[in-house]
């Protein structure tokens, strides 16, 4: 390739070229570059195509053809209006939580980008399908609070299964998104993972997500247990400029008073006062599984409101499809900030309906004016980039009330499902879900959530499997080998949860070994960065910054298999997403914008129709007009 570079090029043909020929002129290196990225993206869709995508292995595909997905407005956007991000800058944290306090119209964050694809397609919405849509809603909607677009599962997801970093996705988010808050969601002392990381780690993490753009850092423990929130309360703090926001779990049912025993108003509002006493700059309250009902939403904002003195943000999942009508109350109660999600990702597992809601509000004494019919129609962007992901769909065709009875949060459901799925217990979900409460209840009733809802999963799972009842789990405990993620949870390495371990089961799960009593990132101890960054990029080459490394930390495994594909294919987030999930057609033509301005026209010729002897095929392309040959192993 660079050798035909050289060659082809103007100077070396006219026969000016010197010694310095090649120093002279870098752009060959780009050149060189730019065929390289060709090459590798000819080396993925020539794999995808003859031996599907791994990520769809067990899924059933459709003959399907898409539309193309079109934004209302196409522009550069170089006078996106001001908007909170301006506002938070010019004020400092202080003063814009004042604002936001007296600020009379409801404030909207937008969830697309994180949760409603978290919650609906398994997190696997790519960074290539988020990126122009971010800066058109940016642009047309900068009244908008923020937009959650970070955190949670995406960070793994983004690595372990689309191949794509993380950190390069929010910062083409930030470039997209000059004018509205950013925001992500944090475990606490899991970050954006399922176990304790270092408190070092974690305070690097957020100095460095800060850094690349997070103005709001929502954060969270599974099991409401502030101990593990405070070293991320007061990094945000500490080495930022950006919100903390901490989350009080919403689980029970207020109005219940059976379900209300153990989680009253009165636990919500002592724990909402340390929070404060933490040094929250806004309170959220997560409703993960969407089991705050309207009154019970009236009840809570009413109380914290008297209680407490931060601005209040409430998240829910739209799960039993009642929860609009949660907003209302919230908002007549006096809530200040409320999550929402465009229509076409939003309802079900994912949050109530953006577009429905501010329509709810017209001529509402707190509306908050929005273009419905620009909102609506990015809401057809976001249909037709749904069908793309189709395979990963929940499955889930109506609200459901049984989310109350075994208050499952939005994003496990299909997870939960796809698990079951995988195990051969696809006919056993019911006895699953009922397993769960079951679970929750042996477990003496816990908050659910990323970690804690994985332990109930498991055990619901673990419990169906082997056909057992809780008072078997009770009285053969002593013999019976409980999944990892229970062992960990009885150890104490999640965190302790409210009124402490049931002890009986807890003997039974650890069989003599002795608990943590202590925050389980006590235990660890603090990372070397230097030593460690310098050891990582021996490893891994140096082409690899500091928030790799950071990754690297986060998920070992996931990022060596990350590297081993982009040795292999390079970059594969600009593949676009139909050619990324199911491959090229004979004759189908696609452009791939491999770098800033720079495209390739690629299209696909044909396969061999046999396998030669070492059971390899022949993938033929046109690449910007020029053939080229792929020869793949064919793995069926
Ligand atoms: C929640 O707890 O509110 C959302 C659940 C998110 C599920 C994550 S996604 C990958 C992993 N697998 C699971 O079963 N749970 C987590
Ligand atoms: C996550 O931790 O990913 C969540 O969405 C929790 O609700
Ligand atoms: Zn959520």
């Amino acid at each position: 390739g660079f050798l035909l570079n050289v060659i082809s090029h103007p100077v070396f043909q006219r026969g000016e070229a010197t010694v310095n020929f090649i120093q002279q002129h870098p752009e060959l290196f780009d050149i060189e570059k730019r065929l390289d990225r060709g090459t590798r993206t000819l080396q993925y869709l020539a794999y995808v195509t003859v031996n599907g995508h791994p990520d769809l292995k067990n899924k059933k595909l459709e003959e399907r053809t898409f539309k193309h997905p079109k934004l209302p407005t196409k522009d550069r956007y170089t006078d996106t209006p001001p908007g909170t991000k301006q506002m938070l800058e010019e004020m400092g944290r202080e003063r814009f939580v004042e604002w936001l306090k007296q600020e009379k119209k409801i404030q909207f964050t937008d969830t697309t980008l994180r949760d409603a694809h978290q919650s609906l397609l398994a997190t696997r919405l790519r960074t290539i399908d988020m990126v122009e849509a971010a800066a058109c809603f940016a642009h047309h909607h900068a009244q908008t609070f923020s937009m959650e677009v970070w955190g949670g599962a995406t960070f793994d997801v983004a690595l372990r299964f689309l191949k794509e970093c993380p950190w390069q996705r929010l910062r083409m988010i930030r470039q997209a998104v000059p004018n509205i808050l950013l925001q992500m969601l944090l475990r606490g002392s899991n970050a954006v993972g399922y176990k304790a990381y270092p408190d070092n780690l974690i305070e690097k993490f957020i100095e460095k997500a800060a850094e690349e753009g997070i103005d709001v850092f929502r954060i969270f423990d599974s099991l409401n247990y502030l101990e593990n929130l405070k070293v991320s309360i007061q990094a945000v703090r500490k080495y930022t400029n950006s919100l903390a926001e901490v989350a009080i779990c919403y689980t029970g049912d207020l109005q219940d008073p059976k379900r209300s025993q153990k989680y009253n108003l009165q636990y919500y509002i002592d724990l909402a006062r340390r929070i404060e006493e933490a040094g929250a700059h806004i309170l959220a309250i997560k409703d993960m599984a969407g089991l705050l009902k309207p009154y019970a939403a009236e009840m809570l904002i009413s109380a914290l409101k008297e209680h407490i003195s931060l601005p209040i943000h409430l998240h829910t999942h739209d799960t039993a499809s009642v929860q609009s009508a949660t907003y209302l109350k919230a908002i007549d109660a006096g809530v200040d900030v409320i999550d929402v999600a465009i229509a076409a990702l939003s309802g079900l597992t994912s949050q109530p309906n953006f577009n429905a809601v501010v329509a709810m509000l017209k001529g509402h004494e707190r509306e908050n004016p929005y273009d419905l019919h620009h909102l609506n129609k990015l809401s057809d962007y976001w249909e037709a980039v749904r069908a793309y992901y189709y395979p990963f769909e929940a499955g889930l065709q109506a609200g459901t009330a049984t989310v109350y009875e075994h208050e499952m949060p939005g994003g496990q459901y299909s997870n939960l499902k796809a698990q079951a799925e995988s195990m051969g217990l696809e006919d056993s979900f019911e006895t699953i879900k009922e397993n769960y409460r079951l679970a929750n209840e042996l477990f003496g009733d816990i908050v659910k959530v990323t970690p804690s809802s994985k332990v109930v999963g498991d055990m619901a799972i673990f419990m169906t499997s082997n056909g057992l009842t809780p008072q078997d789990v009770m009285e053969k405990g002593a013999t019976l080998a409980f999944p990892e993620s229970v062992k960990q949870f009885f150890r104490g390495e999640l965190g302790q949860p409210y009124g402490g371990f049931p002890q009986k089961l807890q003997k039974l799960v650890l069989k003599g070994e002795r608990p943590h009593e202590k925050r389980p990132n006590e235990y660890l101890p603090p990372l070397d960065f230097e030593a460690e960054f310098e050891a990582f990029q021996q490893k891994f080459g140096e082409e690899y910054s500091f928030l790799d490394f950071l990754s690297y930390c986060l998920y070992p495994a996931v990022f060596e298999q990350y590297h081993e594909h982009r040795s292999r294919y390079g970059d594969v987030w600009y593949i676009p997403t139909p050619a990324f999930y199911y491959g090229l057609k004979d004759g189908e033509e696609i452009l791939v914008n491999i770098d800033e301005g720079k495209t390739i026209l690629i299209k696909k010729v044909g396969v061999s129709s046999t396998v030669d002897e070492e059971g390899y095929r022949m993938v033929s392309f046109e690449l910007n007009g020029q053939l080229r040959r792929v020869r793949v192993r064919d793995e069926a």
